[in-house]
């Protein structure tokens, strides 16, 4: 949609609205004529770094929960042979799943190759993000894909009622300490800002400038977050139960977490530069 000049953030915020509410009533008047609700509908980005021990029973998983939904793994230079698994799982499922090979690596540029490879090539109209590790177990994926028909983004949350964070202690403080944080810069619009399991409805993810993405790693989860609440997008909290890995390796570093702090900072002074793709100047809607 382009923006007309002269047009204030408040009317485009008003427009975008009034687009919302159409897309949601056709969303529920179509799931509603077609009876059970369909994987069809659902696209999953799996990003995966070595994960050579749970990409094949966690693929297996995705597909068991949501029959029909298609899985697109976003695989980067892996050294443990998932690259290849990753192949033989896009041969074993043809049209269901697929596999982006990038000779770059980056858990947000992942996301973002992911993303694009989904808005591109498919008309689903729900694309869910999770881990590959069980962190994010698929069990919840019927919850968390149902709760994204009454809004734009259902956020797998480990801080609402019913939620369990399984992890070692320093694991849940980590996260703890930076949903605190993420809350005192970016509001209470969700509890779990720094997650990486959601389901958002194709229309939101179209609207975001992915060349505006500053993150590089983990913080992509909230940046892509708060851009969607300053666009006025809503989310809705759905409980899980958050595991730590069984098998593999964290690739989450010391490192990654100052970094993380630092970014999120940096977003926030910034006003996140463009939010929506094909809106020009800083901030397509005042926050
Ligand atoms: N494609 C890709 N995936 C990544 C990269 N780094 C991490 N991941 C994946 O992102 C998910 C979360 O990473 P993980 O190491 O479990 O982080 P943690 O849950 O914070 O410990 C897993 O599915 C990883 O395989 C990367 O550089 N590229
Ligand atoms: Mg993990």
């Amino acid at each position: 949609m382009a923006r007309s000049q002269g047009e204030s953030g408040a009317s485009l915020a008003w427009r975008r609205r009034s687009e919302l509410g159409q897309s949601n009533a056709a969303a529920t008047l179509t799931d509603a004529a077609s009876g059970p609700w369909s994987g069809r509908e659902v696209a999953v980005m799996l990003p995966v770094y070595n994960e050579r021990e749970n990409l094949r029973p966690i693929v297996s998983g995705i597909l068991e929960s949501l029959p029909g939904v298609s899985v697109v793994i976003v695989e980067d230079m892996s050294t443990d042979g998932s690259a290849e698994l990753a192949d033989q799982l896009q041969a074993e499922h043809p049209g269901q799943v697929t596999v982006l090979h990038r000779q770059a690596r980056g858990r947000a540029s992942a996301g973002i190759a992911g993303f694009r490879h989904i808005l591109e090539h498919t008309s689903v109209r729900y694309i869910v993000e999770m881990d590959a590790d069980f962190s994010h177990h698929p069990r919840h994926l019927p919850a968390l894909v149902r709760a994204a028909q009454s809004c734009d983004v259902a956020v797998g949350s480990r801080l609402v009622r019913g939620a369990k964070d399984a992890r070692p202690p320093l694991r849940r403080w980590v996260s703890r300490c930076a949903n605190i944080y993420a809350r005192l810069l970016f509001g209470g619009a969700v509890r779990d800002w720094s997650g990486g399991f959601k389901c958002y409805r194709r229309e939101a993810l179209a609207a975001l400038d992915f060349d505006s993405i500053w993150s590089k790693g983990f913080t992509i989860g909230a940046e892509l977050l708060w851009k969607l609440h300053r666009l006025e997008f809503r989310f809705v909290e759905v409980p899980i139960t958050f595991e730590d890995r069984r098998l593999g390796a964290s690739k989450f570093s010391a490192k990654d977490m100052w970094r993380g702090f630092d970014l999120l900072l940096r977003l926030r002074l910034g006003r996140g530069g463009r939010l929506r793709r094909g809106v020009g100047g800083r901030g397509g809607v005042r926050s």
